[in-house]
């Protein structure tokens, strides 16, 4: 436990707390994929990121502690990618940090949201985390100033994705990377566990929000910038028909399901390196 380590050095309590605003913080990021880039590399990259994806500055002590949930099936490929830009994106944020990929097994249609209460309630058994980053495995963070903090309401980072010409597709949009602190979570219930396939979920989480009594908090569209690596629509994750019929009942529907109902079996939870991953069976639509 690094904590007691720290202690035992006898530097806790010499440590000051890190600044409002971090000094490393730098402002766009240039994003590309190098080819041939390997986990090993980004592991010696960050030699300060001990076991299960952690990190704490280490001449200061961290005003924030943000967990990145990120919801994965077969896009190894992309979570390589993400790791190398989001390890030192997050240091150079002076954050206490861990990284968590909660991975769908078997090949039953992909829940995104479902996963992402999965993610929510494994975090917090871990650590008492102030802050919930759930991101979307193949969103690129092009700006230092994106800072990986919870606002008073519920935040929706992605606002400027590439794809949608670096603005916002429609006004209620609440995909690819939101930020929820604990509070935030259990006032709108979680997210829904029953969208199965693709599309509608993060409307519906969007929707919560407002039932929750909270709105929708932003960063400027310079800074909430994101680069998406392209790619087609999974197996496993066809287009969801019945997500409309799903969106238009929220308001009779969130309070009896969401994370007071989510029910799932965990098959191994593994402290990678890089990340902690957790495998789980999340069953399959009803
Ligand atoms: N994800 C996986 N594996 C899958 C499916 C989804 O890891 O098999 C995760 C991953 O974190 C991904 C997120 O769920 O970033 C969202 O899924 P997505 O990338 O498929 O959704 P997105 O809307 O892209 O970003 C869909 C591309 C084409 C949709 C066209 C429908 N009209
Ligand atoms: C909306 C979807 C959202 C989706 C968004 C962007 O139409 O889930 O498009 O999609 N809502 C419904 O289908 C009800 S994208 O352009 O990324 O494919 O996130």
């Amino acid at each position: 436990n690094l904590s007691l380590l720290v202690k035992a050095h006898g530097r806790v309590e010499d440590m000051p707390h890190c600044p409002k605003t971090s000094p490393l913080i730098g402002g766009p990021i240039h994003v590309n994929f190098p080819s041939g880039l390997t986990l090993a590399q980004v592991v010696r990259k960050n030699p300060l990121v001990v076991r299960g994806g952690r990190y704490r500055p280490p001449d200061c002590e961290a005003q924030h502690r943000t967990a990145i949930i990120i919801p994965h099936r077969n896009r190894e490929h992309h979570l390589k990618f993400l790791l190398y830009y989001l390890h030192p994106f997050l240091q150079r944020q002076q954050l206490n940090y861990g990284i968590y990929v909660i991975h769908q097994a078997g090949n039953y249609t992909f829940n995104r949201a479902k996963l992402m209460n999965v993610g929510f309630r494994e975090a917090m058994r871990e650590e008492d985390w102030d802050c919930l980053f759930f991101h979307d495995v193949d969103l690129i963070p092009e700006d230092d100033r994106n800072t990986y903090m919870c606002d008073t309401n519920p935040k929706h980072a992605a606002i400027a994705m590439d794809k949608f010409g670096y603005k916002l597709p429609y006004k209620m949009y609440f995909g690819g990377v939101s930020a929820l602190s604990p509070l935030h979570y259990l006032k709108m219930n979680g997210f829904p566990n029953n969208y199965w396939g693709w599309g509608g979920e993060d409307d519906d989480i969007g929707v919560r929000v407002s039932l929750g009594g909270m709105i929708i908090s932003r960063p400027s569209v310079k800074v909430g910038r994101y680069k998406m690596i392209k790619h087609k629509l999974d197996k496993g994750n066809d287009v969801n028909p019945r997500r409309f019929n799903m969106l238009a009942k929220t308001r009779q529907t969130w309070k009896l399901d969401g994370m007071n109902t989510v029910e799932y079996e965990v098959l191994s939870r593994d402290h990678f390196p890089l990340y902690t991953n957790i495998t789980v069976h999340i069953g399959t639509e009803a």
